[in-house]
């Protein structure tokens, strides 16, 4: 009999506090019902998003012996997910563990994350966007957020609005970069400053989708690793791109409405844990167009 389980490759650090990265990617997808194997690169003591200190241990020295064992045992996985990297060093080794282990059918997503809100993240400087750009290159799908996106286009402002056909151009680069699949978080509305939106480009079949999502003022480190971890669930449970990311947006979405009521630092991350069993049901699919 067949393992139904599927499996992900988590490449990501493990932040002790505050809900981002492997501390919220592995309850998301265990509560999809997916089986999470984290290749840790790094171990915070807390993520960087909001405290002003923090322990950090590289882990990049252990990651190459850390894949033999995998390899030795003779593992696959259904995906492979980066995000998080801190070095051109784990670039380079996330690249050759995605020539190892990818399979036809194997997906492979990479969160290319370096900023945020028009800005490169503290921890990064512009060399690490070519790097990036290469990895990238191998993915089957990304998930920037518009100020990435911005960055893997070369720029180095990006702007606070963007028109439809721009959007699609933008769009359309990034898949020639090599990825069959790209989505952009956060971009804002042209004609609705109520909104900031999801959009997605599939080369495939030539598609433009755009998911509507009104703003929340309140940013809560961590759901970018949420988002991307309920879209991959979905997908790894046979679910369409436009289904799987309308499942995303609405539970992100949730996670904040049913956070952002109670009065404790954003930096904690969202109430997770209240609102992961609402995973386990199928939404109905709630606004999702041709862009
Ligand atoms: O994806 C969020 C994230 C991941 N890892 C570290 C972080 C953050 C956000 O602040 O600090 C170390």
């Amino acid at each position: 009999m067949h393992n139904t389980v599927k499996k992900v490759a988590a490449i990501h650090d493990l932040s002790g506090y505050g809900r981002a990265s492997l501390t919220a990617i592995i309850p998301t997808l265990s509560a999809m019902g997916i089986q999470v194997c984290p290749l840790p690169t790094a171990i915070l003591s807390n993520h960087t998003g909001g405290f002003e200190t923090f322990s950090y241990l590289d882990l990049t020295d252990n990651m190459e012996e850390y894949i033999k064992h995998w390899k030795n045992i003779g593992i696959d996985f259904d995906c492979i997910y980066s995000g998080f990297l801190g070095s051109g060093r784990q670039i380079d080794i996330v690249s050759v563990f995605i020539d190892d282990f990818r399979r036809e059918e194997t997906l492979v997503v990479i969160d290319p994350v370096m900023g945020d809100g028009g800005k490169l993240y503290k921890s990064f400087d512009w060399n690490f966007v070519p790097l990036m750009k290469e990895l990238v290159a191998k993915a089957d799908i990304i998930t920037p957020n518009f100020t990435e996106a911005a960055f893997l286009l070369g720029y180095k402002e990006c702007p606070k609005e963007i028109s439809r056909e721009e959007l699609k151009d933008w769009l359309k680069r990034l898949s020639e970069m090599g990825p069959e699949t790209v989505v952009i978080t956060s971009v804002p509305d042209a004609n609705n400053s109520e909104y900031t939106n999801v959009v997605t480009y599939s080369k495939k079949d030539n598609h433009y989708w755009k998911l509507n999502c009104r703003y929340i003022p309140a940013y809560y480190p961590g759901t970018g690793d949420t988002f991307t971890s309920v879209m991959i669930g979905s997908l790894l449970q046979g679910e369409n791109l436009p289904v799987s990311l309308d499942k995303a947006m609405q539970f992100i979405s949730q996670c904040i409405k049913s956070s952002y009521g109670y009065d404790y630092p954003n930096r904690n991350g969202v109430l997770l844990e209240r609102e992961l069993p609402f995973l386990r049901t199928r939404p109905l699919i709630s606004d999702y167009e041709t862009l």
